[in-house]
């Protein structure tokens, strides 16, 4: 792949480019608990954006995606966002660099990778990351990667339009193989937290679907979890976040019923996070799984972030004692779930769930078995 892109780059543009890449990333637990002030436990995957990149004498951004097999060029000067365009990502990026007082020059571009888009293994973070990262080493900006991450978060906010939190950036620049980010996301303090599953493997299992309203319930949310913040600041001053609310807290506020279970998901999961790290601590994964599986439960049920697809897949491996747990994963309304499999039986599970979905679904889904891996870099 990474030749192949090389050798777009050199067929297009006519030079030897820097190559750089920034891996998409699983999430282990914690679920919309980042832009909550929270936990989570993510990790980068062995699943990468390549960026070639090299600088030309003109004022232009002169991009070629691989995947969309489309040129698409912008005035460095001048430029806005494109709705629904990949370039909106990599222009994103470039004027969060220039607002922080960077001199982004005319610069080509090639890229393209192996994330499934839409399957909720932030691809648009991973190509943010690969951007950023490759436009500071092309022009000697020397950005640190925590501060990367913090402009890859940005450029999601104001020109792609999604309010995300800072975990698919964090964890796509700042992996490490072997290990999960255990990231505060209120200090953005982290620890690399070993994942050492034994004889049990990470499939995920992806539904093949991205339901519509995935971008604009996802900000819906934040908006519901602002509004439990503000009514628990009536009552206690110092909460910040929904990090600082109690279930007992919680309990005392004048909310509708929806805003109070949007809350008392994000409390829970929070805590998940916190049980799980102890749990994997000790090698407790049936105690981790279990997590796993409550995890789920409140994104369904409470959260209301699940959909049809995502739910009958986590409802199959419940029978299955070699599972030890399943969820959602991502911000939602498709993409994939996350399973602790027994290596043993990820063949037949692979072939019996595929069936099972074909016939409710009229789809079949796909899979990928994955492992902790090292965040952006050079190639
Ligand atoms: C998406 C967002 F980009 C993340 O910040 C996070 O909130 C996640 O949904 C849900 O945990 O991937």
């Amino acid at each position: 792949m990474y030749q192949s892109i090389k050798n777009t780059f050199i067929d297009i543009f006519d030079q030897e480019p820097l190559l750089v890449y920034s891996p998409g990333r699983i999430n282990l637990i914690g679920e919309h608990t980042d832009y909550n002030g929270g936990f989570v436990l993510p990790a980068a995957i062995d699943k990468k954006m390549v960026v070639a990149i090299a600088e030309n004498d003109s004022q232009k951004g002169r991009i070629y995606s691989v995947d969309f097999e489309e040129e698409f060029s912008f005035d460095i000067m001048s430029f806005s966002p494109k709705n629904g365009h990949w370039a909106t990502y990599v222009m994103g990026v470039v004027s969060q660099l220039q607002q922080a007082g960077y001199v982004v020059k005319g610069f080509d571009m090639v890229f393209g990778g192996d994330i499934p888009v839409g399957a909720g293994l932030s691809s648009s973070a991973a190509l943010e990351c690969a951007v950023g990262f490759a436009l500071s080493e092309l022009f000697g900006f020397e950005i640190p990667k925590k501060s990367l991450v913090h402009y890859a978060q940005k450029a999601e906010h104001t020109f792609a339009g999604v309010q995300c939190g800072i975990m698919d950036q964090f964890a796509s620049a700042m992996g490490k193989k072997g290990y999960a980010i255990r990231l505060d996301c209120r200090t953005l303090n982290f620890d690399y937290f070993p994942i050492d599953l034994g004889d049990y493997k990470i499939l995920l299992i992806d539904t093949q679907v991205k339901h519509s309203l995935a971008d604009s319930a996802y900000n819906k949310r934040r908006l519901e979890c602002e509004e439990g913040v503000r009514a628990a600041q009536q009552i206690q001053a110092d909460v910040r976040d929904l990090r600082d609310v109690s279930l007992d807290l919680l309990d005392q506020l004048s909310i509708d019923a929806v805003v109070y279970d949007r809350c008392k998901y994000v409390i829970e999961e929070n805590q998940r996070v916190l049980d799980s790290c102890e749990l994997l601590g000790k090698g407790d994964l049936i105690g981790f799984g279990k997590q796993v599986y409550q995890s789920h439960h409140g994104l369904s049920k409470l959260y209301e972030v699940s959909c049809e697809e995502l739910d009958f897949l986590v409802d199959y491996t419940k029978e299955i004692p070699e599972v030890l747990g399943s969820r959602m994963m991502g911000g939602g309304f498709g993409g994939c779930t996350i399973n602790i499999v027994h290596q043993d039986i990820i063949e037949k599970l692979q072939k019996d769930i595929s069936e099972a979905y074909q016939k409710n679904f009229n789809k079949f889904p796909k899979f990928y078995i994955v492992s902790p891996e090292d965040g952006t870099g050079f190639l």
